[in-house]
């Protein structure tokens, strides 16, 4: 019996930018007596089937945006007799629709790696249970990634998780319902473990695959502390007390290390922190802007966010303080107006930022938006070949409409069409070009622009673009830029590292 876990893409690129952790987590959670198991990313490469063999397992992870690819796959496993086995978030979400459509024998739903040996046993011993709830583990339960099976040369970045959950509660995304609103925060010398075992393997560039970086604010701790009960205070201030002793051990690593991680803007009132990430190598974040107008971030339930000038100087503050910042914004929030694009393109060019992605409002299952929307669709909607618009991530490909929440004043054309002008002059030339004075040399600033550019192509496929010539053109151009760009992350294999 053959364990095989599966990452379904539509599209390969040869090279990929970020391990896909849960790969490497579910190896881990595999027992060393079903053998090694085989990992596939098909972002790298597309599925040869003829390695499923009857008997085998077959664990596919799926988002919304890959269901579509992974119940093609699960089809084919159950055909060639396999047991198949459906986890990620998607499928936690939709565990009925892997097993009607994508031939799935179970589901896992929630964290996968306690879960995963008792499935394994389950088919080992002729078949699993339909459904397992993996729940949300805590965190001395979370598993490092078996990076020993990491194909050599074929990652830009490696992930390494150091905390799970959100304590926000944002309109258009589903990390705090699924993953839950309190930090489970990694111990420590696990974190430092594995960050170690990564730069050991040449791994200098990693992506700390954290929802939130910053689970407790200075405002956290205002408000905890006028309660009566200290209970809560004293909670904050261990889980504050842990991320900084664990940015003192990332500091210990050597000094060509670059983390990268996902943030709330409130870390830039918190310069103590800020210098703390500095010092830990922590040297960009992405941070959720959203959106640069006080309704726009009411609309999305985001009112700790900064609007206007103060928004340009909260972003700075990063920079001040050595951490580079990639501004993720929203377009087509209900408050938008034609010249918020203007206003947006003005606050992102102003705000020291890196680099920027511009998203157009998409209703992701799980999140209040969608419920909103699929409410607000009504019992009958619109169709395109028989599959209703509400479950779109089941749409081919090819004939999938972008589906977007309906604005009260722009069609989803004009927010298209201003969302694209917003991306091609954010990342024209000239822009890019006067951006790359961050960094010092010629090559550097080469290099900053080349990553722009393969930033942009990429994100011309989940981002904005619509039609499928456009979508393929990014995709053949992204593929070609993707091989240099390999060579710009790869490390030095350091087998010797100790932390100092
Ligand atoms: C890091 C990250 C990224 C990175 C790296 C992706 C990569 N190569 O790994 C980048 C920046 C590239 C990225 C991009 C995007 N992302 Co993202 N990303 C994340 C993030 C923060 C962490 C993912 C992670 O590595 N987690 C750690 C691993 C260990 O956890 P896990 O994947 O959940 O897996 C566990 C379980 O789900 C389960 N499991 C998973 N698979 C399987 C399979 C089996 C068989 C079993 C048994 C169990 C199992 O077990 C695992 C261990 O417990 C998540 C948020 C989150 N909390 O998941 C969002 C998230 C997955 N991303 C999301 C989105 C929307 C996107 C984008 C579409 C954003 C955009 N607008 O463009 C793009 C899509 C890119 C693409 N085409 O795939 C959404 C997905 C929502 C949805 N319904 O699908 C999430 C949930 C965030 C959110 N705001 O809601 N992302
Ligand atoms: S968007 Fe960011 S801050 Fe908001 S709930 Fe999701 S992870 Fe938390």
């Amino acid at each position: 019996m053959t364990v095989h876990l599966i990452n379904p893409s539509h599209v390969a690129f040869g090279v990929g930018v970020i391990t896909p952790r849960w790969l490497y987590v579910l190896a881990s959670a595999t027992p060393g007596s079903y053998g090694t198991p085989v990992l596939t990313d098909e972002t790298l490469e597309p599925l040869d089937t003829t390695i499923i063999k009857a008997g085998d397992v077959v664990g596919i992870g799926i988002h919304t945006g890959n269901a579509l690819r992974g119940y093609e796959i699960g089809t084919a496993a159950r055909a060639a007799g396999a047991h198949v086995v459906f986890g990620g978030i998607h499928a936690t979400l939709y565990p009925e629709e892997a097993r009607d459509l994508g031939g799935a024998h179970a589901v896992v739903t929630g964290d996968g790696e306690g879960v995963w040996p008792v499935v394994l046993r389950d088919c080992a011993a002729g078949g699993p249970n339909p459904l397992y709830n993996g729940g949300r583990l805590e965190p001395e339960e979370f598993l490092p990634g078996r990076w020993d099976l990491l194909p050599e040369g074929r990652y830009m970045w490696a992930s390494v998780q150091t905390v799970r959950g959100c304590p926000k509660h944002c309109s258009f995304c589903s990390v705090w319902r699924t993953d839950g609103q309190r930090a489970r925060q990694r111990h420590v010398d696990r974190v430092l473990d594995e960050v170690v075992d990564l730069r050991r393997r040449g791994f200098r560039f990693i992506a700390l695959a954290d929802d939130n970086f910053y689970p407790v604010t200075l405002e956290d701790l205002r408000m905890a502390s006028r309660r009566h009960d200290p209970s809560h205070l004293e909670e904050l201030k261990a889980t504050r007390a842990e991320r900084f002793e664990l940015m003192a051990g990332l500091e210990r690593l050597p000094p060509d290390t670059v983390f990268f991680t996902q943030i709330t803007m409130e870390a830039a009132e918190d310069p103590e922190f800020l210098d703390a990430m500095r010092r830990a190598h922590i040297k960009g974040a992405l941070v959720g802007v959203e959106s640069v107008t006080p309704e726009g971030l009411k609309d999305i339930h985001k009112n700790f966010n900064q609007s206007g000038e103060a928004l340009v100087e909260r972003l700075r503050e990063f920079r001040r303080h050595g951490v580079h910042v990639l501004g993720s914004f929203i377009f087509g929030l209900p408050s938008d107006r034609p010249e918020t694009f203007e206003a947006c393109l003005s606050v992102a060019e102003r705000a020291d930022l890196a680099f920027a992605q511009f998203v157009m409002l998409t209703p992701f299952p799980g999140t209040l938006d969608f419920a909103t929307w699929e409410k607000s669709i009504g019992p009958d909607p619109e169709r395109v070949g028989g599959i209703p618009v509400t479950r779109h991530w089941l749409i081919p490909q090819a004939r999938r409409p972008k589906v977007y929440i309906e604005h009260p004043v722009m069609s989803a054309d004009q927010i298209r069409q201003r969302t694209q002008m917003v991306w091609d002059r954010f990342y024209s030339l000239r822009s890019i070009w006067k951006r790359s004075c961050v960094v010092q040399s010629l090559k550097a600033r080469l290099a900053f622009l080349l990553i722009s550019k393969i930033y942009r192509q990429m994100y011309a496929n989940t981002g904005i673009a619509t039609d499928s010539a456009r979508v393929s053109r990014s995709a053949r151009r992204a593929r070609l830029m993707a091989v240099p760009c390999r060579y710009l992350f790869a490390g030095r294999p350091m087998p010797d590292l100790q932390l100092r």
